[in-house]
C-alpha cells in the first residue's frame, strides 16, 4: 500500500506561514517536514492541537491532542500528549524574519489513520520555546509555556504521490 500523506497550510497573524508535510506507511511512524517562514530565530513550540476549528484564527484549536489525557511532555517522553511534538528551531539568518526547514522527525503519536488519527486536527506554532513540562511554571505540564499561537492549519489527506 502506497504511504498515507497529509499536509497543513499554517497561516498566521505577524507574517508567520508555513506547511507542514506528514507521511505514514502501514502502521509505522508518522514523519513530519516542511518548512515555516517569519520566525524570530530560536525555539517555537510545535504542537498538533485537538481541533481543526480556526474560525478564531489558533485559539479556536483547542487544547493540545491528547486522547490518552496524559500530562504534557517531550515527544520522547512515555508521559506525554500524542501532540506533543516538541519545538522547531529557527535559524538566525536574517534580523528580521527567518526560515525554519523541519529536518524530518519520526513520531508514533500522530498516525494519520485509526482512532487517534491526527486527521481534522490542527498544527501550531508558539511564540515561545516548549519547555517540554519541565519548566516548573504552572503551564509547563500544560502546554509548556510556549506563549502565544503564531500560525496554525488544519490537518487534511493529500494525494499519494
Ligand atoms: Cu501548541
Ligand atoms: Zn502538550
Amino acid at each position: 500500500m502506497a504511504p498515507l500523506k497529509a499536509v497543513a497550510v499554517l497561516v498566521g497573524t505577524a507574517g508567520v506561514s508555513g506547511v507542514v508535510h506528514f507521511q505514514q506507511e502501514g502502521e509505522g511512524p508518522t514523519s513530519v517536514t516542511g518548512k515555516v517562514e517569519g520566525l524570530k530565530p530560536g525555539k517555537h513550540g510545535f504542537h498538533v492541537h485537538a481541533l481543526g476549528d480556526t474560525t478564531n484564527g489558533c485559539l479556536s484549536t483547542g487544547p493540545h491532542f491528547n486522547p490518552k489525557n496524559l500530562e504534557h511532555g517531550a515527544p520522547e517522553d512515555s508521559i506525554r500528549h500524542a501532540g506533543d511534538l516538541g519545538n522547531v528551531t529557527a535559524g538566525e539568518d536574517g534580523k528580521i524574519c527567518s526560515l525554519v526547514c523541519l529536518s524530518q522527525m519520526l513520531d508514533g503519536e500522530v498516525p494519520l489513520i485509526g482512532a487517534n488519527s491526527i486527521i481534522g486536527r490542527a498544527v501550531v506554532v508558539h511564540a515561545d520555546p516548549d519547555d517540554l513540562g519541565k519548566g516548573g511554571h504552572e503551564l509547563s505540564k500544560s502546554t509548556g509555556n510556549a506563549g502565544g499561537r503564531l500560525a496554525c492549519g488544519v490537518i487534511g489527506f493529500q494525494a499519494a504521490s
